[in-house]
């Protein structure tokens, strides 16, 4: 039996009954965490309620808070019918991302550690109501988690009412793979976090709420839904291979062990090509602390070559998230799923000397990262973790194919359309061209090698004329820059559907 308390028994209901309890412009926390542990069934009676009320002529939407990006029963129902007044933090659902560009949705695309901690500091404002997917209630009331922690916690303890829905679809395996810091508190009361290794428990397996909050308790049993990865191509390989290359350099001269340091790979299908890519690497007996659990870390923990994974969620292809339900059993004490304030806390990133890889958009020529917005102003997803890691880690890479849209764009540009991350926070960028450490290089040393190793050929001349152009004409000679002709190839882009003249 999943609910085995009998107070919270009594408030089992349908989602319907549930869905009626959160009202017009109330401010709503919500599970997930890159499509895993988002609750399915109360979102999607919200949605068909909210478009009931709009067909009456009454409006209706609600403000939304999440871990990260969740699935189309969530975030994709409840953007198809207008129901989402502002939104926060990363999202990945399409129809959310149109409703975004078009500006018919408010979207914060905040750094996932800060969303915590700012809802505690009371920056974001109150919370009405909190919707958790959990795997079980126990019969002191304690909450199973999920397959993603994310802000659970933060929303329990926030929440004015609480709607649970226990996914029976979620294996029951998942208990005990949990662990649950309680012991954050906001300055000055704020002490060191006492998480010294990847592989360390500091926290609790459950998630507390106070039962008199509970004002629903739905059932479900609906899988997880996540994209599925394309299979590696051919400039993943190459990627990955050149990362491969690079770390087993760092570790010849003795700047990383053998086993590497904790491993933080990014979301995207470049980033779970380079960890496929990790299986045929020497390196043995790997760790993980990064926010997500992809397809590509799993064969590496059933080959024992990555020891255990420290994450907040599962981000898993359809096929890979059934293999982790199968085989939790197995997997259950090689993985630790913690709260993302914790997963991506600057603190630890620091600490414990992550080597974060992260997708980028574009680049410069001097390595300021744009992660999500094309041409400048159109959202793809959104930062989400990878500033956390970014500023934080021992070594910051970022990887990207070279050129995007067939060619017509090129992935490293003159100047950045948007900033994500700055110089000071990048240093490798590798493209299936090659790799540019970037380590201890001065701004005009950074644009010669990322032109060199990292351009594809076609526009490699042209970067090359604008630098020695700019070396000649700017302003200043620190960061020479064009300001007139700096952000012309998107210009040419949105004109004629190519950054090439
Ligand atoms: O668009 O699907 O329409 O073809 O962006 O691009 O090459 O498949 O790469 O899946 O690795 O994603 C930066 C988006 C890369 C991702 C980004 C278009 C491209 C395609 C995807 P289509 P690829 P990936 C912690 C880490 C920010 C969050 C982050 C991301 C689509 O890595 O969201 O790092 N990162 N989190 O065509 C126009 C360009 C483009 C471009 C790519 N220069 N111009 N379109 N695309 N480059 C984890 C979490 O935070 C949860």
């Amino acid at each position: 039996m999943r609910i085995r308390n009998n107070a919270l028994r009594s408030k089992i209901m349908s989602a319907e009954d549930a869905a009626r309890l959160i009202a017009n412009g109330n401010t709503v926390g919500m599970s997930g965490f890159t499509g895993s542990g988002y609750p399915k069934a109360v979102p999607q009676a919200l949605a068909s309620h909210i478009e009931a009320e709009h067909a009456a002529g009454n409006p209706f939407k609600v403000r939304m808070w999440t871990g990260a990006s969740t699935g189309p029963e969530l975030d994709g129902a409840l953007a198809k019918v207008d129901g989402i007044d502002m939104r926060l933090p990363y999202n990945s659902d399409p129809i959310a991302r149109e409703k975004i560009n078009s500006g018919q949705m408010n979207y914060f695309d905040m750094h996932l550690s800060q969303v915590a901690p700012m809802a505690w500091q009371g920056f974001l404002g109150p919370l009405d109501a909190a919707v958790i997917e959990i795997v079980g209630i126990r019969e002191d009331g304690s909450l199973i988690p999920s397959s993603s922690v994310g802000n659970n916690k933060t929303w329990l303890d926030r929440a004015e009412k609480v709607i649970l829905e226990v996914n029976s679809w979620q294996s029951e395996a998942l208990e005990g793979v949990h662990d649950i810091y309680y012991g954050t508190a906001l300055p000055p009361a704020r002490i060191p976090i006492p998480l010294t290794r990847p592989d360390q428990r500091i926290g609790e397996d459950c998630l507390r709420v106070d039962p008199a909050k509970v004002v629903a308790v739905v059932e479900t049993d609906s899988p997880d839904r996540n994209a599925p990865f394309n299979p590696p191509d051919e400039n993943a390989k190459m990627i990955a291979g050149h990362i491969l290359e690079f770390l087993t350099h760092e570790v010849k001269v003795g700047r990383i062990p053998k086993e590497l340091l904790p491993i933080q790979s990014g979301v995207g299908n470049i980033a779970n090509a380079v960890l496929s890519g990790l299986m045929d690497a020497p390196f043995e007996g790997m760790t993980a602390y990064t926010e997500v659990i992809q397809d590509g870390m799993l064969d590496l923990l059933a080959e024992g070559k990555l020891r255990m994974a420290s994450a907040t969620a599962f981000s898993l292809s359809p096929d890979a998230a059934e293999r982790v339900n199968r085989e939790m059993e197995f997997f259950r004490d090689k993985m630790i799923l913690r709260p993302q304030e914790i997963s991506n806390h600057p603190e630890l990133v620091r600490r414990l000397g992550c080597i974060a890889m992260n997708g980028l958009i574009e680049a410069d020529i001097y390595g300021a990262v744009n992660s999500t917005h094309v041409m400048g102003s159109r959202i793809q997803n959104g930062i989400g973790g990878s500033g956390d890691f970014a500023r934080n880690a021992f070594i910051s890479i970022f990887v990207t194919p070279s050129v995007a849209k067939k060619g017509a764009i090129s992935a490293i540009v003159p100047q950045a359309s948007h900033v994500d991350h700055i110089n000071q926070d990048v240093q490798v960028i590798v493209t299936e061209q090659g790799l540019a450490d970037l380590r201890g290089l001065s701004p005009k040393e950074r644009a010669k090698v990322i032109i060199a190793n990292c351009a594809h050929p076609t526009y490699r001349p042209m970067l090359e004329d604008y630098f020695a152009r700019a070396q000649k004409e700017s302003f200043g000679q620190q960061s020479p820059m064009i300001p007139s002709e700096a952000l012309s190839w998107h210009q040419r882009f949105i004109d004629t559907g190519s950054m090439l003249p």
